[in-house]
């Protein structure tokens, strides 16, 4: 069978209804600083749900400590949403008012 977007057999192409793929949205992951949460807390979080290793949580940690908010990684849109609802799931277990939130990149 010929492809619709392909010639045929003979060489004849078929009307072109091309429809693009849009590549997917990003979205960033941040934290937010507060006053409470422990910074071990805060490194155990960004190892265990945004995959960093131990040198590079503590690194984003201190930056987040310092500067208010901190980028923990992109992500699609529906990746980036369970990674923020997690953050806050982890948080609230352990009544840390830790904060994170997402941004069309
Ligand atoms: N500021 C917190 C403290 O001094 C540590 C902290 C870092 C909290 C990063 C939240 O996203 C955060 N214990």
């Amino acid at each position: 069978m010929p492809h619709k977007n392909n010639p045929d057999s003979l060489g004849h192409a078929e009307t072109q209804d091309v429809k693009r793929i849009e590549p997917p949205r990003l979205y960033k992951v941040l934290l937010h600083n507060d006053d409470y949460t422990p910074m071990d807390f805060v490194v155990d979080i960004l190892i265990d749900i945004f995959q960093k290793d131990e040198a590079s949580a503590m690194q984003i940690m201190f930056n987040v400590h310092k500067l208010g908010k901190g980028l923990c990684g992109v992500y699609p849109r529906e990746i980036a949403e369970t990674k923020v609802a997690k953050v806050h799931e982890f948080a609230s277990q352990q009544e840390f008012p830790l904060q994170a939130s997402m941004e069309e990149e």
